[in-house]
């Protein structure tokens, strides 16, 4: 439910504006540099985009789900690396911390967070663990007051910009979920060294490396939450949120894709009338907004019943997993639009094409949402 229709409006507006003045017109030099430019990023937290989910309280904009999945509709419009760049503090960068930290953890990191001073980032995935994220093999054990982390994170997005990350680690023997917990550990911790970054398809401007722990030494009050064992359901619950998020953005991006596509429909002619006017060509528009519409309607609808407090991992799920598929064909269609001219970079379009191709990928690969949903329904999950 919005609290205040008239506040959230005028933050969407302002939040297009934005995108379509400041974002879009950067958005080929961001792909050819590889960075955000400083007056970009100092834009972005001059109007207080790091700090959109995080609450008031601790100085963030404090949007429920819904304002939220409806500024990502806004923000999904240009360049996906701008998105990301904000994306970490405002969803799987503090949403463990918002979720299962102490109150002194919160106070502590989040205001830094929402003001964009510190980048957070999320540690779960590893050289040998992916999908299977219960199998990650990063160890933390308690020695005095300290804990001593070793092990390697893989692709973990922000982290060279980053000053903290959430780290998943196991703390016990025990072997699959139960023996994971969840800590914080700040980027000047002695032992933690970052890899290069990677060389990635698209979302160029994002950054990804790895991040290593060896003999790494945090103090043992950076344990979130201050119990062990439980950093497995952090992880998920943080990613429940995370996927609704993308899903949004995903769904911004088709919106973009489709807006260039029509354009460049209405303006391309061949056999003497712009190629808008042939019904295959029309086609491919009406099912992209056919679809674009429909995971509207889905993500709106699990992101009010995240906001009533219920439990949306199938709904995260499914709305991941139709979005950002969705996604992907929008983006197929608007390059064939294109035709030859959506394999030319100067469009455009072959950019998104690359760049949208990662929404299907990370925060769980679309197989690990199918798999998330049918044991929902095998568990009895309301059809
Ligand atoms: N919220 C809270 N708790 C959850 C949860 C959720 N959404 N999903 C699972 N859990 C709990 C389970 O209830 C279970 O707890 P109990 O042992 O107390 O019952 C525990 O976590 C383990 O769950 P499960 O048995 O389902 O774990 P699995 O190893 O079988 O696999 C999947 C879970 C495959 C769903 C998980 O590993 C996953 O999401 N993988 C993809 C990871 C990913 O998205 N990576 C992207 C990188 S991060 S950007």
């Amino acid at each position: 439910m919005i609290r205040d229709a008239e506040t959230q409006t005028l933050l969407e507006d302002a939040i297009r504006r934005f995108v379509r003045e400041t974002l879009v017109p950067r958005e080929a030099e961001v792909d050819e540099t590889d960075q955000i430019p400083a007056d970009v990023l100092a834009a972005m937290r001059e109007i207080g985009l790091f700090g959109l989910t995080i609450p008031e309280a601790y100085g963030g904009l404090g949007l429920t789900m819904e304002e939220e999945v409806r500024v990502a509709f806004e923000l999904g419009q240009t360049s996906p690396a701008f998105r990301s760049v904000i994306g970490t503090n405002n969803g799987i960068g503090s949403i463990g911390i918002l979720l299962d930290g102490s109150e002194e953890q919160k106070q502590h990191y989040l205001p830094k967070l929402a003001a964009g001073e510190l980048i957070g980032s999320f540690c779960l995935t590893e050289p040998d663990s992916g999908s299977d994220a219960a199998s990650l093999k990063t160890t933390a054990r308690k020695n005095g007051d300290h804990y001593v982390l070793n092990g390697t994170k893989r692709f973990i997005t922000n982290a060279p910009e980053a000053g903290i990350f959430t780290v998943m680690a196991r703390t016990s023997d025990a072997q699959g979920a139960s023996g994971i917990s969840a800590f914080i550990v700040e980027r000047e911790s002695p032992g933690l060294s970052l890899g290069k970054p990677d060389k990635k398809m698209g979302q160029r401007g994002a950054h990804t490396c790895d991040v290593i722990f060896e003999n790494c030494r945090i103090p043992a009050g950076q344990l979130i939450g201050g119990v062990e064992g439980v950093g497995f359901k952090t992880a998920m619950k943080v990613l429940d949120k995370g996927r609704l998020h993308i899903a949004a953005v995903a769904i911004g991006a088709a919106k973009r894709m489709l807006r260039d596509a029509l354009a460049y429909a209405m303006e391309r002619k061949q056999f003497g009338q712009p190629i808008v006017e042939f019904q295959l060509v029309q086609a491919m528009l009406a099912d992209s907004k056919t679809e674009i519409y429909a995971a509207e309607c889905m993500v709106l609808d699990a992101a009010r019943r995240r906001d009533e407090g219920r439990d949306v991992s199938i709904e995260a799920s499914c709305a991941k997993y139709f979005a950002t598929e969705m996604c992907g064909r929008v983006a197929d269609r608007a390059v064939q639009v294109h035709g030859g001219a959506g394999y030319i970079s100067e469009y455009g379009i072959e950019r998104f094409y690359r760049d949208v191709r990662l929404f299907r990928l990370y925060e769980g690969t679309s197989q690990i949402q199918q798999v998330i949903i049918a044991r929902g329904l095998m568990r009895g999950t309301e059809i």
